[in-house]
């Protein structure tokens, strides 16, 4: 089952600048900074409501965020759908011919397994499935 926005993920150059813009906005203080390494990315979250902004800025030239921002400058990046099982609903939407970008769920930012929809296969939105892990 898909239960809710989970977090809506901004491209940013640089995650200082944007962190101060964003808790202005939200009147809500980051409440984690985290490096995902296999992603060349730099994550900051800020709490809202039931769902979360994430800022991701690029560490490297290979990040599919600097890329992004190459291309369209910084911004909107992704919608990321809180999933109850990310292996069901991946089979679920392989099945009805969407492109996933990975075989396998990855670990993700904030204690999360991932997979992105390629955006061609969803009207040029990227999607992001994420599951919680339970720890112990
Ligand atoms: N939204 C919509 N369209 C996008 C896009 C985005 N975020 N990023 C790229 N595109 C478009 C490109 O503009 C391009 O369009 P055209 O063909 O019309 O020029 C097309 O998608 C292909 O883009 P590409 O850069 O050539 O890239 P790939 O096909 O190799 O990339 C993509 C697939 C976009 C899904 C991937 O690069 C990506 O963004 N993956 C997600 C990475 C990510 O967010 N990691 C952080 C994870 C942190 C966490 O754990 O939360």
């Amino acid at each position: 089952m898909l239960n809710k926005i989970e977090h809506i993920g901004i491209a940013v150059k640089n995650l200082e600048s944007s962190k101060k813009i964003f808790e202005e906005i939200l009147n809500e203080v980051s409440y984690k900074e985290e490096l995902v390494g296999s992603e060349w990315v730099k994550t900051l979250f800020i709490k809202m409501g039931e769902s979360k902004i994430e800022l991701l800025e690029p560490t490297s030239e290979n990040s599919a965020i600097e890329k992004f921002i190459e291309k369209r400058g910084e911004g909107i990046h992704h919608i990321a759908f809180d999933v109850d099982d990310i292996y069901f609903e991946m089979e679920r939407l392989k099945g009805l011919g969407y492109q996933l970008l990975n075989l396998e769920p990855k670990q993700g930012a904030d204690n999360k397994l991932i997979c992105f929809l390629h955006p061609k296969s969803s009207n040029g939105v990227l999607i992001e499935l994420c599951q919680e892990i339970k720890n112990g």
